[in-house]
């Protein structure tokens, strides 16, 4: 039946408003903040006022986990709503990787296209690009990019800091791209009379590798990977924080009128930590302090940009990590002598590449002033999955069956609107083994490899032959393995697990 056309008119500016209600989204994602480093979280030897005063005035997450513990497995299941245990070549990605992501996948920068929201992917990238590893044209145009995968605009590090190429790449070019210096990129083969690390130490003049890293040298830094060029496009790696807070601003600027989505990562506190100089000599903790200093620093442009604007009350900002905190990751930057009585994982056992939930516990802070609930704590499980199905569900998008199939929508938790939260939380190691989390247990798979990574560093992997169960409403530290005491119970996060597993 046809509707009459009063109706109709009468619907119209109910629909134009509605559009222009729906909230900017910033996902604001740090690189290997442990849930311990923000001092909304607990810690004490270094202050976060900034992201405190968001936690302080939004939802602050108690209970949330990354699907892996380390960064390009975590990162792909937040964008795509897929475990990453899914699909091969999920792996800490090179810095010539090429595009993980396959173009016709779904992420959640698709569906915020899909309801009129203008898209962005700024600072750490690390999925890969191109449309094949090591053939990508760093003097040219790079043929598959975030534009691809549904972000409009990309300002971008490749991959990490400590890996080459290090230059920033903008809409498929090298940003600021210096065509006296041609840029050359392989990990496999140092160019002709270029230094390295290892050869040329004398060069090291800011930091030197504690293990690995000794390739080439930008910045009197030696990185993973050899480059050749870049001249006046190399990042120096003091500025690296306010280039990517510049472009975000950018981008904001220039979609003042469309909602806008922005995918927000920072370098901090990723190695090699290299802090700008106004916050050197200002952390007991030396530049892993300064590091977290710096990314509270980021967020506070953001929030002071919004709040020039007179954007702020309509931006929903989500703060997180991507994995669980790590001390030494290969430089001698003294971050394990100057920690002091810090946790970074806070009250977990271990962190960055482990099973152990420091691995996968990471801070969650939803800010909003107009829709979020303020001031609340919430112990809801929820995981990092859930970000493509929740985003949808918030700006009314439908999502098809096979788009973001492993993610829920959690969205109502997020907002402290409701207290309903995940079955399961599944994270994967970095070799690849998985764990269930429930709200009270800890399931870790059986997996070959030893207690103890095995390059440099101390740090506990949480691999055992045997299944390890743990009940951490008794102790969040993960100690006293339960899993003979408890077979049926084992047993049933096993089936979960598997369910889960082959489910898709
Ligand atoms: C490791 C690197 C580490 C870090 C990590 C990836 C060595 C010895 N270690 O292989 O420094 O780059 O990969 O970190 O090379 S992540 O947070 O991006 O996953
Ligand atoms: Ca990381």
């Amino acid at each position: 039946m046809l509707k009459p056309l009063t109706s109709l008119l009468a619907a119209l500016p109910l629909c134009a408003a509605a559009q222009q209600l729906k909230p900017n989204i910033i996902v604001l994602v740090a690189d290997d903040l442990g849930y311990g480093d923000l001092s909304c979280y607990g810690a004490t030897r270094v202050s976060t006022p900034t992201v405190d005063s968001l936690a302080a005035n939004g939802v602050r997450m108690t209970n949330m986990h990354a699907c892996a513990s380390t960064s390009t497995p975590s990162r792909y299941a937040l964008l795509t709503g897929e475990y990453p245990f899914r699909r091969t070549g999920t792996d800490v990605a090179a810095g010539n990787a090429g595009m993980i992501i396959k173009p016709d996948q779904t992420t959640v920068a698709d569906l915020m296209h899909r309801a009129g929201y203008a898209t962005a992917a700024i600072g750490k990238w690390h999925l890969g690009l191109g449309s094949r590893t090591a053939a990508q044209d760093w003097n040219g145009t790079i043929d598959l990019t975030p534009r691809d995968l549904g972000f409009d605009y990309h300002y971008i590090m490749a991959a990490t800091a400590d890996r080459v190429p290090c230059v920033y790449i903008e809409n498929g070019r090298v940003a600021n791209y210096d065509a006296s210096a041609p840029i050359s990129v392989s990990y496999q083969y140092n160019f002709e009379g270029e230094p390295t690390g290892r050869n040329n130490p004398e060069l090291l003049t800011k930091l030197r590798p504690s293990h690995g890293h000794d390739m080439s040298i930008v910045n009197g830094i030696s990185r993973i990977g050899y480059m050749k060029g870049g001249g006046r496009a190399l990042w120096r790696d003091e500025s690296i924080a306010d280039s990517i807070v510049s472009h975000a601003i950018g981008f904001i600027d220039s979609h003042r009128a469309t909602p806008f989505f922005m995918y927000l990562c920072t370098n901090d506190v990723h190695v090699p930590r290299m802090p700008h100089e106004r916050f050197r000599g200002k952390s007991v903790m030396g530049l892993r302090g300064e590091a977290i200093m710096q990314f509270d620093w980021t967020v506070r442009q953001i929030t002071d940009a919004l709040r020039q604007r007179g954007i702020d009350r309509n931006t929903l900002i989500i703060i997180t990590s991507d994995n669980g905190p790590v001390l030494d990751d290969g430089y001698q930057d003294r971050a394990i002598e100057l920690c002091g009585t810090h946790k970074p994982s806070g009250p977990y056992r271990s962190g960055k590449y482990s099973a152990y939930e420091g691995g996968s516990a990471v801070p969650f802070i939803v800010y909003w002033p107009e829709g979020a609930a303020q001031g609340m704590t919430s112990d809801a499980l929820g995981s990092l999955i859930d970000m493509p199905a929740s985003l949808a569900s918030l700006s009314d998008v439908a999502l098809q069956p096979a788009e973001a199939h492993d993610s829920q929508n959690h969205i109502s938790t997020w907002l402290g609107r409701d207290t309903r939260q995940r079955d399961y939380a599944i994270s994967m190691a970095s070799n690849r083994s998985l764990t269930l989390r429930t709200q009270h247990y800890k399931y870790i798979s059986p997996s070959d490899g030893g207690p103890m990574i095995t390059w440099g560093p101390k740090i506990e992997t949480g691999y055992r032959p045997t299944p390890q169960l743990y009940d951490l409403s008794k102790s969040a530290y993960e100690q006293t393995d339960i899993a003979k005491e408890r077979p049926k119970l084992l047993q049933r996060l096993q089936r979960l697990l598997g369910e889960v597993r082959g489910g898709k």
